[in-house]
């Protein structure tokens, strides 16, 4: 996701995390400001561009080396790759987040890459290997000539929020969330989250956003999305799932960081 999409995230989460969770949080990035998750949520964007942060880009993604749209599948063993993967890394700052051990320093960049990457992991195209999770992929948007990732990450995150700013367009979701609107079945939303198996916790949410390259991201294959100005009808047609999946990883993120400070979603 872009930045609207990432700090919208951490605003939800923000929500959903309890006071016990909220002060653990705050004092692991020695911030005190209300923004405090939503600050950080995006740093992992800039650091990966920096020479010094360059290990860290395949940890925003999984190619899934699967067949969009006739099957769609992820295989951690296939598909992780050996420098590391979104699911590789929510493991380790997890159980970094989990040590008595680590250093303070360690767990500062644990939490903002944490935030980060179950962010990431809920956008489709993160999780989807072909075309370079679809950055190879051209497209038109509202005029301007770029790609299917791109869209997915910026433009149709900025056409649902309508101008609001990330922490009212959080307002907003979150209050989809507590009233179950848009046929959300949120109760659904933490089966198969625990924290007994990060890793498998993690496919599963990885599996789901996967699952939407074919029913909607490339449902109609490679050509019918280089066709046309996807702000129009294609938007209309799958805007809901970006809509549902930012929500789902605002919900799980907050759920996530309250099971490692107090044990309990
Ligand atoms: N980005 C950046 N610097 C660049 C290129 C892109 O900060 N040189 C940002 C733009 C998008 C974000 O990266 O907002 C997309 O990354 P991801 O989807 O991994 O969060
Ligand atoms: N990306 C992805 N899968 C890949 C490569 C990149 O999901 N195999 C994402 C990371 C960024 C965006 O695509 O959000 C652009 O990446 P880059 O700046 O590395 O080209
Ligand atoms: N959902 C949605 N938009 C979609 C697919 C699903 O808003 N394109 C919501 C409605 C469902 C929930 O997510 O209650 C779970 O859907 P699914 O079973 O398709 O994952
Ligand atoms: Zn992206
Ligand atoms: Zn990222």
């Amino acid at each position: 996701w872009g930045d609207l999409g990432h700090e919208t995230i951490a605003w939800i989460a923000q929500s959903y995390v309890s006071s016990t969770t909220a002060s653990a949080i705050k004092d692991i990035l020695g911030l005190t400001q209300s923004d405090y998750m939503a600050n950080v949520s995006t740093w992992a964007d800039t650091y990966r561009y920096t020479s010094g942060g360059r290990w860290s880009a395949p940890l925003h993604f999984i190619d899934a080396n699967d067949s969009p749209p006739s099957s769609c599948s992820v295989e951690y063993s296939r598909d992780c790759g050996s420098t590391g993967c979104s699911i590789s890394a929510i493991v380790n700052y997890t159980s970094i987040l989990l040590d008595d051990e680590s250093s303070d320093t360690t767990r500062y960049d644990a939490m903002k890459f944490l935030i980060h990457f179950i962010g990431d992991l809920h956008q489709p195209l993160h999780d989807e290997a072909l075309d370079v999770g679809g950055n190879d992929i051209n497209v038109t948007y509202d005029g301007d000539h770029t790609n299917l990732h791109h869209i997915w990450d910026t433009e149709i995150v900025e056409q649902l929020a309508d101008g609001a700013s990330a922490e009212s367009f959080a307002k907003n979701l979150t209050a989809s969330i507590k009233a179950g609107s848009n046929g959300w079945d949120v109760n659904s939303w933490l089966d198969g989250t625990t924290l007994n198996d990060t890793l498998s916790t993690a496919i599963t949410w990885a599996k789901e956003a996967n699952g939407y390259v074919c029913s909607d991201v490339l449902s109609a294959g490679i050509d019918a999305v280089e066709k046309g100005d996807l702000s129009g009808s294609y938007y209309k047609a799958h805007f809901d799932v970006a809509r549902v999946q930012i929500a789902r990883a605002g919900y799980r993120l907050g759920a996530w960081l309250n099971l490692i400070f107090t044990g309990k979603t």
